[in-house]
């Protein structure tokens, strides 16, 4: 018979090699009518399965809302200043892309974990917060440079309100409210935030659709999927300032000494 050479990848989430692409086998003209969107397109890459309407409009809003958040972030700073200096596109976008993490954008999968793991064991939310803080850890998905409580996150409360509407169930929502609840007694900033609001939300989302199993559900949080759409999202904005500054002529960027503390 025949013999076949082992294959070097395994891929399952698209083919390219009929007539026309397929993403998780939706071809691209199934793709491009309709009123698909990049929701759905995300759905069939990452979670290998078409997700309802509520769900990719959800996906396509987070998008939307995280894709830029103004030049002073530390992403933006770092798209900037790499610009300035003369770079490409590619190295300006890899700069700001390399400060998202577990204080900058980047804290949307601990959020999931952490208020998952606390709903699901039904602790108080006082007790959650105190037990990270004996821990030594900040409560991921809470607290904000600029926003607090009377400057709340708009974006946290449009995506706040679509769940409400539109999700099945917010559980998982109604717990890290509770968190910001207790946060906000102890300083005006500890806020649920953008990424929280993400982590939680997408855990609604999952539990909704009652298209993943708990086993999946599981491995989607412990494997990290969603920071994910945070470094898609900003991605579009960290592009738009490095085209930014190229378009404005912007010189090399050196700090002032004068924004500097010399000292021994
Ligand atoms: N404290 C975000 O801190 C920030 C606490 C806390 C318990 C907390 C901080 C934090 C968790 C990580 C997180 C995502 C670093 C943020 C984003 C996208 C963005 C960004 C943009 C965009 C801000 C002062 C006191 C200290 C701390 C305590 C602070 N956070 N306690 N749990 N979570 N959050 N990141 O203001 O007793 O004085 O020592 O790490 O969720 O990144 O727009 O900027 O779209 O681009 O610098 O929105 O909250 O405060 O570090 O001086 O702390 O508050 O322990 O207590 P701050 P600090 P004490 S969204």
């Amino acid at each position: 018979g025949k013999v076949r050479v082992p294959t070097n990848i395994v891929s399952t989430i698209c083919d390219d090699r009929g007539e026309e692409p397929t993403y998780h086998g939706v071809d691209m003209t199934t793709l491009m009518t309709g009123d698909k969107n990049v929701g759905d397109v995300i759905s069939l890459l990452w979670f290998k399965r078409q997700l309802p309407k509520y769900a990719t409009r959800f996906i396509e809003m987070c998008i939307m809302l995280c894709a830029d958040h103004g030049p002073c972030v530390s992403g933006a700073h770092n798209a900037i200043v790499t610009s300035r200096a003369g770079k490409d596109l590619v190295s300006c976008l890899v700069s700001g892309l390399l400060t998202i993490g577990p204080r900058f954008g980047g804290a949307i999968d601990d959020a999931a974990r952490q208020f998952q793991r606390a709903c699901d064991a039904k602790l108080d939310p006082d007790e959650f917060v105190e037990d990270m803080k004996k821990q030594g850890s900040r409560v991921p998905g809470i607290g904000h440079r600029i926003k607090s409580k009377d400057n709340k996150d708009k974006r946290v409360e449009l995506l706040q309100n679509y769940a409400q509407k539109f999700f099945p169930s917010t559980k998982y929502l109604q717990y890290a409210v509770r968190v910001e609840q207790y946060t906000l007694t102890k300083a005006a900033n500890l806020v649920l935030n953008v990424d929280g609001c993400i982590g939680c939300l997408f855990l609604d989302l999952l539990h909704s659709t009652k298209q993943f199993s708990p086993a999946e559900i599981k491995d989607i949080i412990q494997i990290g999927y969603l920071n994910g759409l945070f470094v898609l999202a900003r991605s579009i904005g960290l592009i738009g300032h490095a085209l930014d500054q190229k378009r404005l002529q912007q010189g090399l960027y050196r700090h002032p000494w004068d924004m500097v503390l010399y000292t021994k």
